[in-house]
Order: structure tokens, then sequence, then C-alpha cells
């Protein structure tokens, strides 16, 4: 019922080993530097914003567009749901948590810290708040839009949290194909699970992806709006998935050592009332008076796509 790798029968069989390399103490050193001229590099959109109980958030702006969700059959690793691959127009900008939700700001809104005595997980504030369940952010949000006094948040749909974490890329991961990065981006096995540090780490602490959104790969789950369904290979303008279902997307895999499950394509799963140490959650905060895309650019898009 909880979406762990091992349901959705996830293994790394398919998968390159694990870089021998993956926690040197040059590549610890590295990473800061790396991180530093990446968000220099950058013109980045980002707002910080105030929660109840005085803790921020911060957002990254995410501009409409279109992109390829899914992955192609040729991809190595990859489960047949998430065929075919099709064409998705995101006609909104929005804007997307930085990090993943931390345990400072659950705590700061809610009042709770629902992870305290459970197991893989670290009771400290910038980790990723755990064992919250698709319900349990639904009332986190609904307290952010009382905040508010308006309906500014709500989780992503499925389709944004992948063309976000994208990013315009079309590989395996948002950096490109190679494993050997993979643990400059994603906590996973062998920066995480393998050597014993079995729990969510604090957020923000890897490389981005190209629109500056940290841990998109790995790390902990992130809950979407969506209920779990097959796709069509049709182009879509704003897809929100199912009517009904029995099981909620998430995305992005988390620490143990399935490579599979951190790539930009994989859907995971779970029961909407399950709590898990493996699931967090990314929130979105809307934006008033976006640029849509060109509605004479969807019909060119939607015959390209065919
Ligand atoms: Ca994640």
């Amino acid at each position: 019922m909880f979406p762990s790798p091992r349901d959705l029968k996830i293994d790394s069989a398919e998968m390159p080993p694990e870089p021998a390399s993956a926690h040197s103490p040059l590549r610890a050193l590295l990473i800061p530097l790396l991180m530093a001229w990446t968000s220099a590099g950058h013109a980045v959109d980002e707002i910080s914003v105030e929660l109840p109980g005085g803790a921020t958030m911060e957002f990254v702006r995410i501009q409409p567009g279109t992109f390829l969700r899914g992955s192609p059959e040729t991809e190595i690793g990859r489960f047949d749901i998430e065929g075919p691959q099709h064409q998705v127009i995101i006609s909104q900008g929005f804007y997307f948590g930085k990090y993943e939700l931390t345990q400072a700001q659950w705590e700061s809104v809610m009042e709770t810290r629902p992870w305290t005595g459970e197991q893989y997980v670290l009771d400290r504030p910038e980790h990723p708040a755990v064992y919250i369940s698709w319900f349990d952010v639904l009332e986190f949000i609904e307290r952010l839009n009382q905040f508010e006094q308006r309906t500014i948040y709500r989780l992503p749909t499925e389709a944004e949290w992948e063309y976000a974490a994208r990013a315009g890329t079309t590989g395996l991961w948002s950096f490109g194909d190679d494993i050997e990065q993979l643990t400059d981006y994603a906590w996973y096995g062998p920066n995480a699970w393998s050597i014993g540090e079995r729990y969510g780490h604090p957020v923000g602490t890897l490389l981005p992806n190209p629109w500056g959104l940290h841990d998109v790969h790995g790390n902990v789950w992130e809950w979407t709006r969506d209920w779990l369904g097959p796709y069509s290979a049709e182009p879509q303008i704003d897809p929100a998935g199912p009517e009904t279902g029995r099981s909620r997307v998430v995305k992005g895999g988390y620490f143990d050592v399935f490579v599979r499950a951190t790539r930009s394509a994989a859907r995971g799963s779970g029961n909407p009332v399950g709590r898990d140490y493996s699931v967090g959650a990314r929130l979105v905060r809307e934006t008033s008076g976006d640029t849509a895309v060109d509605p004479q650019s969807w019909g060119h898009l939607k015959k390209s796509a065919r």
C-alpha cells in the first residue's frame, strides 16, 4: 500500500552498478563549489514566503511550456506505465517548492511532529517531513490558504511535477544519463541507504536541476495531486489524471538503493491515507496573471506530436 520501490517491483538489475567513487571525500568538497557555480550562473525567479508559525518556504517560478512526458521504450530501467510518451502542454506558470517540505515548515504550520519516534527518519528541522499522508498534506495546504485568505497553495499535478523536474531535459535524469553523477544530485543508495544513512537527508544539500529545484531525484518521494492511471498517447493540455483511482502518484524516488525510481519518468504511487518514511511533499503556489502559452502554438504542438 505504500509507494516503496518494493511495491513497484523496482529492482536495479537493469541499471548500471553504483559508482565506486560515489562517496569520496573529494566529491564531498566539490558539491558546495558546484552548487555555488550553478546558482551564480542562473537568473532564477525565486520568492520566499512566510508560513503560519513563522517558518518560511522558498519557491521557484516555473514558466508555462511543453514537454514530452514519460519515457521511450528504449530507456534503461523503465517501467511500462511510463508510456506511451506524449506531448503535454503546461498552459499556466506557477511557483514550485525549491525544496521538499521540511520538518520545520510542517511543525510551524501544523504544530505536530508525526515522524517523531518512527523508523528511518532523523528528527531534525532541515530534513524533509515524512509520515505525512496525502490527506495530511491537504490539511497543511488548507491551513496555508486560510492564512493567505485565498486559495493559492496546492499539490502539483503529476504533469506539473515532471515538467518542472525535467526542466527541459529528456534523459533519465535532469542532469543527463550518466549514473556517475547521480550522487551529486540525489540521495539514494550509495550516499544514503547503502552506507547506513537510511533517512531523508537535509533538503538542498545536493545540486539542483537546471531550473533550481533540489532533490527532485531521490531523498523522499513527493505526493502529487493525481490518481495513478495509464497514459494516453494523445497530446494533452494541463492533464490532471483519472477521475478516480486507488492510489495517488508520487514522484522522484527516495533514499533507498533503487536507481530506477529516481529517474524523471518514474511513477510511484501510494494509498492517500498511508504514512511512510519514504514519502514527503513539495507544494505549488499559484501565480496570478501569468502568461499562458500562445494558443496558436498549441495546434502546432499537437500536430507535431502526432
Ligand atoms: Ca525528492
